[in-house]
């Protein structure tokens, strides 16, 4: 499949005509290719985003709300097709792309075709001075969205959605490791009557193509999803153009678990939390900790569940682990179990898998590493594959500790059924989303991001909404 850039409603080769291959994880073959978008072609984008901007920003929100959930709506005619997409280009199993990726990728534009019909803006009566004000919410213009590989159109319409849904015009770059479903998109948004320049899908690496978004001094906010390196890179570059910013990056979410807690509801919910989509997952649980008293209960169990979670072809019904993303990705992901081997125990996994006719595919057994230390490095860098590790904890003071302790601030997990517990300890974790007794329970309105390392800004809900737009207070005396 030739991949190709969405500029203006129409579909091109990238001006410059470079390529990259596009692999299939489950067999390792390269199966088509991809832009490798140069500056020209972001500028070509950012000039007919330009144009249309004059009057999708004009638009009344009924009609920008009606095109939103067209776009929902084709989504799920097509579901079949772009969760087959996904699964090809990403290697997640086919069941979890139809569950989970698709669906929400149509939930993502039908929340926010219906988020922006109520979204309002303050209005403050300057009492005995005979002013009122009020703040007018405006688009900003032309926007940037990039974003990752791991959950490829759910967090790119994740971004687009509220993006356009404000009134912006949006030049937008999915990872180029999995470009096939916002590929797709690009069709889906003309047939919904999407006007022209609306939304821009360019492709590319983020070294030439990501870079030049950033870079280009006319989009005044990006929103990005992806790895926390990348992540402070973007900023030194926009800080000095004076961008808008919203960050998610990585995380190292410890997941704790007290004696007291709903024992097999957690145990089933963990194995999720650690190795769904094969850990590759920014909220994935991937430090847990566990009250000694549970410990070696939990472990037997645990691990024996694990060893038990099929691996395999992403289209085998039966698969619950499918491939990872890539060649590098898997090899990265080995070094840090090799890392692990020296830090502590492998209990289960460890080991790439080789599955019967697709011995090239990049699959690996999901891992648990037993250490005594949160100080090492597998606990503290994001390895971002099938691999957690486990660590008992004596009391709450110590749980607290170990999970505050890392660099990172995205999600935790508490499980527990002390309520007393469970607001001291929600109050001190740091992270932008914690679980109490579930895992990546997700209402749109909420919003959704990290603190430290793991990123600044919110998106979700109206926050999103905010972001995409620029207040300005008007005041008026009378
Ligand atoms: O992400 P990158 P990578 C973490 C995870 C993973 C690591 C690296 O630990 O192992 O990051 O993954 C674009 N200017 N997460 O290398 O590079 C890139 O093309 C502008 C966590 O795949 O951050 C892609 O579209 N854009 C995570 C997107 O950024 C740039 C999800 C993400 O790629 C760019 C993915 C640049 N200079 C990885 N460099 C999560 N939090 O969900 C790259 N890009």
């Amino acid at each position: 499949m030739k991949v190709q850039n969405y500029i203006n409603g129409n579909y091109q080769n990238p001006i410059s005509n470079q390529w990259l291959n596009n692999y299939c994880p489950a067999n390792g073959e390269i199966y088509g290719q991809t832009p490798n978008s140069s500056k020209e072609d972001v500028e070509a984008a950012f000039q007919v985003a330009k144009t249309a901007f004059q009057k999708w920003s004009k638009t009344t929100l009924e009609e920008r709300s009606k095109i939103l959930i067209k776009i929902a709506e084709l989504i799920e005619i097509n579901l079949d097709k772009l969760a087959e997409a996904e699964s090809e280009d990403n290697g997640k199993p086919l069941s979890l792309a139809k569950s989970v990726d698709i669906p929400r990728a149509a939930s993502n534009f039908r929340f926010f075709g219906h988020a922006i019909t109520q979204f309002s803006s303050e209005s403050h009566e300057s009492s005995g001075q005979n002013a009122i004000n009020y703040t007018l919410r405006q688009p900003i213009g032309v926007v940037g969205c990039i974003s990752p590989w791991n959950l490829p159109l759910y967090l790119f319409t994740w971004k687009i959605a509220p993006a356009i849904a404000a009134g912006n015009c949006v030049v937008a770059k999915p990872s180029e490791v999995t470009p096939i479903t916002a590929y797709l998109l690009g069709d889906i948004c003309t047939k919904a009557g999407l006007p022209k320049g609306v939304l821009n899908i360019i492709h590319g690496k983020g070294s030439t193509t990501g870079q030049a978004i950033v870079e280009h001094p006319d989009i005044k906010a990006i929103s990005f999803t992806g790895g926390s390196k990348t992540g402070a890179q973007i900023a030194k570059i926009a800080a000095p153009l004076f961008k808008k910013l919203s960050l998610e990056l990585g995380g190292k979410n410890p997941n704790i678990i007290f004696a007291d807690c709903d024992y097999h509801a957690m145990l089933e919910t963990t194995l999720r939390s650690s190795f769904s989509n094969q850990g590759q997952i920014c909220l994935s649980g991937s430090r847990i900790f566990i009250e000694e008293a549970l410990y070696n209960r939990f472990k037997t169990d645990f691990v024996k569940k694990t060893k038990a979670l099929k691996v395999g072809h992403p289209r085998e019904t039966n698969t619950v682990i499918g491939a990872l993303v890539s060649k590098p990705h898997l090899e990265k992901v080995l070094s840090n179990i090799e890392i692990g081997k020296k830090e502590g125990t492998v209990l289960c996994g460890g080991n790439k898998i080789t599955v019967k006719n697709y011995e090239n595919g990049y699959y690996l057994e999901p891992t648990i590493i037993e250490i005594s230390t949160n100080d090492c490095k597998i606990n503290q860098e994001e390895i971002f594959g099938p691999v957690v590790t486990l660590m008992p904890f004596k009391n709450e003071n110590e749980a607290l500790e170990l999970a505050n302790n890392v660099t990172y601030g995205l999600s935790a997990t508490l499980w527990t059924n002390n309520l007393k517990r469970t607001m001291r300890i929600t109050h001190q974790l740091k992270a932008g989303m914690v679980w109490v007794n579930t895992w990546m329970h997700r209402d749109l309105r909420t919003p959704f991001g990290g603190v430290k390392a793991s990123g600044i800004g919110r998106e979700g809900g109206f926050e999103a909404l905010r972001f995409f737009t620029e207040s300005k207070n008007v005041c008026i005396k009378y």
